[in-house]
């Protein structure tokens, strides 16, 4: 396999990958940016969309330059790029959405007593969630409560022709824009499973119109299949407040078993961490002489588990396979979405055994301990044990823990901004709101999505955020990218020193750090709601007005993509460092980056370099606030 010749540090940007990447490199382990270098030079046919596999007269491959204009069946490359671009919007509208199912369906069984694992712990969003839902409340049991929520919400996905509960939530005049593009979302399955229907072979042939549909799958992603597991998370889990925690790899332990969380459903994973203060696993850890069980996580499972439960993070999704070249972890408990098929593989240079635990993500070459939502709780000591079993196979000659980590505060919810800046009695969007008109605060911008082996993993979104904050925008996370920024010590107040004299006197005043961590991939809809409440509190009329941008500057995942769809039809600019596989077409190209801003009031930028998207995002912002008077 060939490797990748960049240097370490041109593969990733803080110290502690740098450092596992070099011992990869010594042990002769592959690892992401290898299998990157071996697969080049990538198809050109598949990276500008000119590509189509849609039927088996294919495959075919438009290329102007020989005379191939149109596949078999007649498809031009603007039909083949929108029908490949859409029908990846569905795939990550579905990872969410499925995520958001399995969660409503456990709150079903909570409700109904039968997953003792779990209980509703926050209450006043159960009430919340339901009230928004027009589900009664007064005189009524919260399992009465919690039962009627997760049938609507089972509703939300499993009902063909009608419309998700939450889109009640959404501005007048969005919804009226929305009406007029046929956009409005339905239930999430209908949307998804038209979408592969409108881009089967002899399907209709207006790109426009197919991109459009993808607009609406993807809505329906951002307003009920991920918001959806965002607010039962927080029913089941708890509404994040602000806690204090650490990240990078430096958060595992020498002297104890070492256990990392990864995937995207946090459902056995928040067990698994009750599970290792049990007396019989704290007896049985102490019995293999360590000093106890460590539980870290790596991207989303970790987010979610973090902002709840203030659950150190080893890393992000490249950083994966590098917590594994540590030679410390006894194990890494999988479940489902940007888990890399590689893991079992590197596992077996060390001792580390992945533990495989959904039906739906079985990983070939790991121990399969699959999830049980009945038996939650014995499932995850089962995982423990074979966990601390597996202490006394570690290999200290081939352990080397970075000795690098960083303190973040995590858990800005958009209920915590409500009452941090309105303050606990007086909780309002009105302060930020505030501070937004008399300019101390600029703008917000999210900045969302992966990391990828084509840049230096972390830094172009590390840079990124340093020129915005410098320049008072406040800047809110979710992801992997909020863990970039985090391991650079960006999610600390004292990281206030780094912006600039208007977004550093809010801070200070308020007590956050300029970079604000707002959870995991499917709570990008938390920002969905502080945008609303923003209008709501009087920042302009529509989304589209609003002095705010989307940012997946390193992204990689087909969620990513639907993520920054939902963001442009709420009428959000967002720019992409990776762009999408269209630019085969022309056309395609062009409605994206151009003319879907007369369509939504939003459009995606392509702009990869930091320094220069920094300056687009800032021009886009001072344009937004002239408008308003601002
Ligand atoms: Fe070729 Fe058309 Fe079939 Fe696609 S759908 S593979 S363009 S014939
Ligand atoms: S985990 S989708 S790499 S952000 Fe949500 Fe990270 Fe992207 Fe997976």
């Amino acid at each position: 396999m060939s490797k990748d010749e960049r240097t370490s540090d041109q593969k990733a940007y803080d110290s502690a990958s740098i450092s596992m990447i070099n011992k990869a490199k010594e042990e002769n382990i592959n690892l992401s940016w290898d299998r990157y270098a071996s697969v080049q030079p990538q198809c050109t046919f598949g990276v500008k969309g000119l590509c189509c596999r849609f039927c088996n007269m294919g495959p075919c491959r438009l290329n102007p330059k020989t005379g191939a204009v149109k596949g078999v069946c007649g498809a031009d490359a603007d039909l083949i790029a929108a029908r490949t671009l859409t029908r990846s919007v569905a795939a990550g509208t579905a990872a969410h959405s499925n995520h958001g199912l399995e969660m409503a369906y456990i709150l079903l069984d909570v409700a109904e007593g039968k997953a003792a694992a779990y209980k509703i712990t926050d209450e006043t969003k159960l009430k919340q969630v339901a009230l928004d839902m027009e589900i009664p409340i007064e005189s009524r049991s919260k399992e009465e409560i919690a039962k009627d929520v997760a049938l609507a919400a089972i509703s939300d996905f499993e009902k063909s022709h009608t419309k998700p509960h939450f889109l009640k939530r959404v501005i007048a005049k969005r919804i009226k824009i929305w009406e007029k593009l046929g956009i409005v979302p339905r239930g999430v399955n209908e949307e998804i499973v038209e979408a592969l229907h409108r881009t089967n072979m002899g399907m209709g042939s207006d790109y426009k119109e197919i991109t459009m549909a993808g607009m609406r799958v993807a809505l329906s992603n951002g307003w009920a299949g991920s918001m959806l597991a965002t607010e039962i998370t927080d029913i089941l889990f708890g509404t994040p407040k602000p806690l204090r925690s650490t990240v990078n790899l430096g958060v595992l332990k020498k002297d104890m078993v070492n256990v990392l969380i990864h995937g995207h459903e946090p459902l056995l994973s928040m067990v698994i961490i009750d599970a290792a203060v049990d007396p019989e696993i704290i007896k049985l850890a102490l019995s293999v002489g360590s000093k106890g069980v460590n539980i870290a996580g790596i991207c989303c499972t970790a987010n979610e588990a973090l902002m709840r439960r203030g659950l150190p993070i080893a890393g992000n999704f490249l950083q994966q396979e590098l917590a594994l070249v540590t030679g410390a972890v006894e194990a890494m408990v999988v479940d489902v979405q940007c888990i890399m098929p590689s893991l079992p593989e590197i596992a077996k240079c060390y001792h580390t055994k992945i533990i495989s635990t959904s039906p739906k993500a079985v990983v070939k070459g790991a121990v399969q301990i699959m999830f049980d939502e009945e038996h939650a709780y014995e499932r995850a000591k089962d995982i423990l044990k074979e966990a601390i079993n597996n202490y006394k196979n570690r290999d200290q000659a081939k352990v080397n823990i970075p000795d690098k980590k960083m303190d973040l505060v995590a858990g800005f919810s958009h209920e915590t901004i409500n009452y941090m800046l309105g303050g606990t009695f007086r909780g309002s969007y009105n302060p930020l709101v505030e501070n937004i008109k008399n300019g101390r605060i600029k703008g917000v911008v999210g900045i969302v999505g992966c990391n990828n082996p084509r840049f230096t993993s972390d830094a172009p979104t590390v840079k990124l955020i340093r020129t915005l904050i410098k320049n008072d925008i406040l800047v809110v996370q979710t992801g992997c990218a909020a863990i970039a920024a985090a391991k650079e010590g960006l999610m600390v107040p004292e990281a206030m020193d780094q912006a600039g004299a208007g977004l550093r006197e809010v801070c200070e005043a308020v007590g956050i750090p300029p970079v604000l961590h707002c959870g995991s991939c499917v709570d990008n809809t938390r920002i969905l709601i502080a945008c609303t409440e923003m209008i709501k509190h009087g920042l302009g009329e529509d989304y589209s007005d609003l002095p705010v941008a989307g940012v997946a500057i390193e992204w990689m995942s087909e969620k990513a993509l639907s993520i920054g769809n939902y963001f442009v039809a709420q009428g959000a600019m967002v720019l992409v460092g990776v762009q999408h596989q269209v630019t085969g077409s022309d056309n395609m190209t062009n409605f994206l980056y151009n003319e879907m801003e007369n369509l939504t009031g939003g459009k995606f930028v392509f702009e990869p370099d930091p320094d220069k998207a920094a300056q687009i995002i800032i021009e886009h912002i001072n344009k937004k606030r002239k408008a308003l008077g601002i």
